[in-house]
């Protein structure tokens, strides 16, 4: 017998994720590449109804970094200016080495993104070999970091079933999982591959998804109908509806909210999303 569905949460948790690490600020304007840029999406997008925020940032040239300086400080900016639950990637770009994905923790998020597995992105590879994730999956937990499981396909959902199995459940208990959709070379972003991936979360699990490009609403549709959680902005979508470029993060979120209304399970509270993940309370971060 497979296991019975989840249940329809009566609100939705928003994620904006507004730079990530593929797009170039000369050929993408609007995106948040500064750190003033970055603090002021994370407002806007807190003001609409985003809860957490997932982070990539950017060097003095706008090309991706992992720079540890600068995330602690993007970390300590973004606490400062707003309530958001502050999710750094360890994905960074896909040219990174394993050793400067690993020390993103040290700039103590929240919380953080942690792939299952590798992918074809595009015409590059995501790596993203066993061995490294469970070394992610265990740091994490002992600097009492969330982690948000990053699928990009569905045999990765298996790969989350093993690593919990083997190594036990993360920092603060609870399972949460995005499903990153049509990424080229992961799974479709359609209805059909979301309601499959669906019937492979570990037991108890939350799930957000995104569809990137024109999968976008497709997924965002279909993630709200079968109980999950959202993850929008300019990391996926960049255009907004066909030959219409986005103008910026908020009003991809701006979308989300209003699609979240419409189902009837508006955007979840910052405290109500602190609980959900099991983030360790304000008063608890270093
Ligand atoms: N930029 C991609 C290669 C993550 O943030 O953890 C990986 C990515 C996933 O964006
Ligand atoms: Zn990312």
């Amino acid at each position: 017998m497979s296991p019975a569905p989840p249940t329809t949460p009566p609100s939705t948790l928003i994620t904006v994720a507004p730079t990530g690490a593929e797009s170039s600020k000369a050929d993408v304007p609007a995106l948040p590449v500064t750190l003033e840029e970055l603090v002021a999406t994370a407002r806007a997008a807190e003001a609409i109804g985003a809860a957490v925020i997932h982070v990539h940032i950017r060097d003095d040239d706008a090309r991706p970094t992992l720079d540890l300086g600068r995330l602690t400080e993007t970390v300590a900016a973004l606490r400062e200016s707003t309530s958001l639950i502050v999710q750094l990637s360890t994905g960074g770009a896909v040219t990174d080495p394993e050793e400067h994905r690993l020390r993103v923790l040290e700039a103590a998020p929240d919380a953080a993104s942690c792939s299952m597995g590798t992918v074809n992105f595009g015409r590059d590879v995501f790596l993203n070999r066993w061995d490294f994730i469970v070394e992610l999956h265990n740091r994490m937990r002992d600097a009492r970091i969330v982690p948000e499981y990053e699928i990009f396909d569905l045999g990765q959902l298996a790969t989350l079933q093993r690593l919990l199995d083997k190594h036990g459940p993360p920092y603060g208990e609870h399972v949460h999982v995005d499903l990153v959709m049509g990424v080229p070379g992961g799974m479709p972003g359609t209805a059909h591959a979301l309601v499959a991936a669906v019937g492979f979360l570990p037991e108890g699990a939350t799930f957000a998804a995104t569809g990137v490009g024109r999968t976008s609403i497709p997924v965002m549709l279909a993630a709200l109908s079968a109980g999950g959680h959202l993850r929008v902005g300019m990391e996926d979508t960049l255009t907004y509806a066909p030959g219409q470029p986005v103008h910026d993060n908020a009003q991809l979120v701006a979308r989300a909210a209003g699609m979240a209304k419409i189902a009837q399970r508006p955007p979840m509270s910052i405290p109500d999303a602190r609980i959900l993940l099991g983030v360790r309370p304000l008063a608890a971060v270093a």
